[in-house]
């Protein structure tokens, strides 16, 4: 059994991550500004503390004798990071260079090894696909420069201060507890919500864009693994399968499953979407030894049910 800080905890991947933590018995705690996570995403008895995770002299408590600190806070959205760009960059860059100045002396004046997400943002347009970790990156956004940046000062953590890091480029991430209301939901929570409801769906575009679909308690093994077994190096892996999903085939697939009539519209596609985005998982299957095995059915089914 050991004790972590969660940023981030009442965020969608968040409260999977802590669902697996407590399953192992594991001690956590978790810091979140309820931004845009939710106080009933955390089982009971989790303590949590509501606050900004650049706020050092709270982090530096909160980090005080935990073993490691999984870190999934921040401005989760690209629109947002447009909106209020100073703002993003507080929480998404500052809040991850914050974790990692608090792990430096965490355990009594020791470091502690620090699990953060990036991000496929990263890659920005980058039509190499599937995208390998030493693909040119080209963030398009303030989020992916962020993430980009987040990356580079996990080096600096591990070079220079002794804090092992590992990061993780995770691509499109659905399951449950992914909020259909939220303006920056991804699109399967969108369609799923709305499929269910018998309601009508927008396209943007002609739907023949690819996204590459990581179903979220895939992805949270490999942050549990990571931390497990923190290296020296600071690496970074996508969190991705490889397999290439149109946003048409996905409609047809959840209407299927919902079992209910598509009603499909098209609109104007989406000013700067990225038309194919599909990323190489060797990496991570090679260091980890388990590939984001769920099948696009299968986590759509557990996404549907939860509804
Ligand atoms: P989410 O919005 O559900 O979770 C983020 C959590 O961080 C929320 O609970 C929010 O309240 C909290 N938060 C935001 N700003 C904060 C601040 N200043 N201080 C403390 N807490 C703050 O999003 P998510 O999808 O669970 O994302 C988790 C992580 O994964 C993020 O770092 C995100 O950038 C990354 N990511 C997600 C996806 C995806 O497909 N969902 C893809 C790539 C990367
Ligand atoms: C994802 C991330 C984003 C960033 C980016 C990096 C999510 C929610 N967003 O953006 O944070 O990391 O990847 O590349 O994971 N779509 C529709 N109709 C809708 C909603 C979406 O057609 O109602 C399309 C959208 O135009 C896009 C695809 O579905 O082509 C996926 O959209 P998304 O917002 O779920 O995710 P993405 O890949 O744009």
């Amino acid at each position: 059994m050991a004790r972590y800080l969660v940023t981030g905890g009442c965020g969608f991947i968040g409260s999977h991550l802590i669902e697996r933590l407590i399953a192992a018995g594991n001690d956590v705690r978790v810091l979140d500004d309820l931004s845009t996570g939710r106080k009933d995403n955390l089982p009971s008895g989790v303590p949590l503390t509501v606050g900004d995770v650049a706020d050092p002299d709270l982090v530096n408590d909160l980090m005080g004798g935990v073993d490691g600190c999984f870190h999934l806070a921040a401005v989760a959205s690209v629109d947002r990071s447009r909106e209020d760009w100073r703002g993003t960059n507080r929480t998404n860059l500052a809040g991850t260079i914050t974790v990692f100045d608090a792990a430096r002396r965490a355990a009594g004046g020791a470091p502690v090894p620090v699990v953060y997400a990036s991000s496929a943002a990263v890659y920005g347009d980058n039509q190499n696909v599937p995208l390998v970790e030493a693909a040119t990156v080209g963030p398009l956004s303030a989020y992916g420069a962020d993430k980009l940046a987040c990356e580079l000062h996990a080096r600096v953590a591990d070079g220079v201060h002794g804090v092992p890091t590992t990061g993780f480029r995770f691509f499109n991430v659905f399951g449950p507890r992914q909020d259909p209301k939220s303006p920056y939901s991804g699109v399967i929570s969108i369609f799923a919500a709305r499929i269910a409801r018998g309601e009508p769906i927008t396209i943007n575009g002609d739907g023949e864009q690819v996204r590459d679909f990581v179903y979220v308690r895939d992805l949270v093994r490999y942050l549990t693994a990571a931390m497990d077994k923190p290296v020296p190096g600071a690496p970074v892996y996508n969190v991705c399968t490889g397999v290439p999903t149109t946003v048409n085939r996905l409609a047809e697939v959840l209407a299927d499953l919902a079992g209910r009539p598509l009603d499909r519209r098209h609109g104007p596609p989406r000013s700067g979407d990225i038309r194919v985005s599909i990323g190489d998982p060797s990496r991570l299957v090679a260091a980890f030894g388990m590939a984001c095995g769920t099948s696009l059915e299968d986590g759509l089914r557990d996404t549907l049910a939860w509804l």
